[in-house]
């Protein structure tokens, strides 16, 4: 059974859906640096970043970072859908998971938590680092949009795990009303992803409840 360390609202979200669509069973333990009532403490154990999601696999291999879980669980469920098959569309598949991680998901970070990005930081320069990283990561959604966008899903017939991350990451930090003024298109194309399906129960748990 896979332990997936997460909580709602949270990256966690992408691997839920991707574990279920890979129809194992997982259980999952309320953890992250803003809940202090939380599972934290033993999070920090297994991840010093104190990060989510980690996912402990059956075996007891602890696993962090979003895009290295989504890779594995592809590889161990080739049947689940997550990759396209084709070598040419899992290699744009893999290129736009990592793009997000770099480029959108860091910035989120940044932005979350401008004073660890600034030395001597107070109220003023926290404003100002949080500013820019938004600013950054709007303009990275911006080319993830024009590189990325694809009709109905970004893996085009079936949503998969670039979907799934992207859905996920663009909650944050302003930047699906960023995509409604400047990407509408890619804006619909989120709404479509989290519509489906394998998707909508689980978002419905994390954002609506
Ligand atoms: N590089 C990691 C980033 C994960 C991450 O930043 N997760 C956030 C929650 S969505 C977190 O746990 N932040 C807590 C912190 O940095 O204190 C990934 O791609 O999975």
């Amino acid at each position: 059974m896979y332990t997936l360390y997460g909580s709602k609202g949270s990256g966690s979200a992408a691997i839920e859906v991707a574990l279920e669509r890979c129809k194992t069973p997982f259980k999952i333990i309320r953890a992250s640096t803003w809940e202090p009532d939380s599972a934290v403490a033993e999070l920090e154990r297994i991840n010093p970043l104190k990060q989510i999601p980690t996912l402990v696999l059956p075996d007891g291999t602890v696993m962090s970072e979003s895009v290295a879980i989504l890779i594995h669980l592809g590889l161990v469920f080739p049947n689940a859908g997550l990759f396209p098959n084709d070598a040419s569309r899992s290699a744009r598949s893999l290129r736009g998971l990592v793009f997000i991680a770099a480029n959108c998901y860091s910035a989120v970070s940044v932005s979350d938590f401008p004073e660890r990005w600034c030395a001597e930081p107070d109220d003023a320069s926290n404003e100002r680092v949080r500013k820019a990283a938004r600013a950054q990561l709007h303009r990275h959604w911006e080319i993830f949009a024009d590189l990325f966008d694809a009709s109905p899903y970004l893996e085009r017939e079936v949503p998969g795990a670039l979907d799934f991350l992207a859905a996920v990451v663009s909650k944050w930090s302003g930047t699906r009303a960023h995509l409604k003024a400047n990407r509408p298109q890619f804006l619909e194309t989120l709404h479509r992803i989290e519509a489906h399906p394998d998707v909508a129960p689980i978002f419905a748990g994390h954002w609506n409840a």
